[in-house]
């Protein structure tokens, strides 16, 4: 059986990460039998982050796109089936925007923030021994910063980093379709998905952080990550 390797649950979320919430969602969809495991520390992903799938033959597929892409070809090109040249586009830069811009925010609202940081210590280390736990958090949250930096989106001041939150949010509400059915249909596919997880852990992780705060009105991207869980019968919060 597949097996699909996630981070354990944090922050009210049963699946933190969007990368792994997403490739659940889409096995579940496929209706292919998977279970689930928990891996804690990333560092022992092949690539240090999570998901990675583990095939019957004992293969590894690390990265949640990677993973898509082998489970379109096991099921014969189901995943993008029906989807034009155009659909594709739209769904690859929309995800990108999801996944390499918004993404960074959500990880800076938690790990850079004063008082936000506590619950990431106890959320994602309290598996470390305590006397060491603080240390090991610390380089984690250093490393973090200086990704932000990195990407970019670090060296901006924090109204700036929102104005950039904002411009997502924004143009995701308007990708999304109002009141009723998924980007391209009446069935969501993976680019929903990857919509979905993204702002599954935006709004509902607790408590709320900056961006989830500055999410609210944007009601129409809420309702549709709301239908997009509830067509799948998975959600990323303890329900
Ligand atoms: N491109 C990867 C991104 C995966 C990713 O960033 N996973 C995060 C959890 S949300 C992770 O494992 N981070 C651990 C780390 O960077 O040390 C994918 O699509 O799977």
């Amino acid at each position: 059986m597949l097996e699909l390797v996630t981070l354990p649950p944090a922050f009210g979320m049963r699946n933190i990460s969007p990368f792994c919430l997403k490739a659940e969602m889409l096995l579940t969809a496929l209706e292919l039998p998977f279970k689930l495991r928990e891996e804690a520390d990333p560092r022992k992903a092949p690539k240090g982050k999570l998901p990675f799938l583990v095939t019957d033959e004992g293969q590894i597929i690390a990265d949640s796109e990677l993973i898509t892409e082998f489970l379109d070809a096991h099921t014969q090109g189901r995943i993008y089936a029906g989807l034009s040249a155009k659909d594709k586009a739209y769904g690859v830069a929309v995800s990108r925007l999801a996944e390499d811009h918004l993404y960074w925010m959500i990880v800076a609202s938690r790990w850079l923030e004063d008082d936000w940081y506590p619950n990431v210590v106890e959320g994602f280390f309290h598996i470390a021994p305590k006397l060491v736990r603080p240390l090991v958090a610390g380089m984690a949250r250093r490393e973090v910063a200086r990704t932000y930096r990195l990407q970019g989106l670090g060296r901006h001041t924090k109204a700036e980093q929102q104005g950039f939150a904002h411009r997502d949010l924004q143009a995701l509400n308007d990708a999304v379709p109002v009141e009723s059915g998924f980007l391209f249909g009446d069935t969501p596919n993976v680019f929903d998905f990857t919509v979905a997880a993204m702002m599954a852990g935006l709004l509902d992780n607790q408590p709320a952080t900056w961006i989830s705060e500055l999410a609210a009105p944007y009601t129409n991207l809420r309702d549709y990550t709301e239908r997009v869980q509830a067509h799948v019968g998975v959600y990323g919060r303890v329900v």
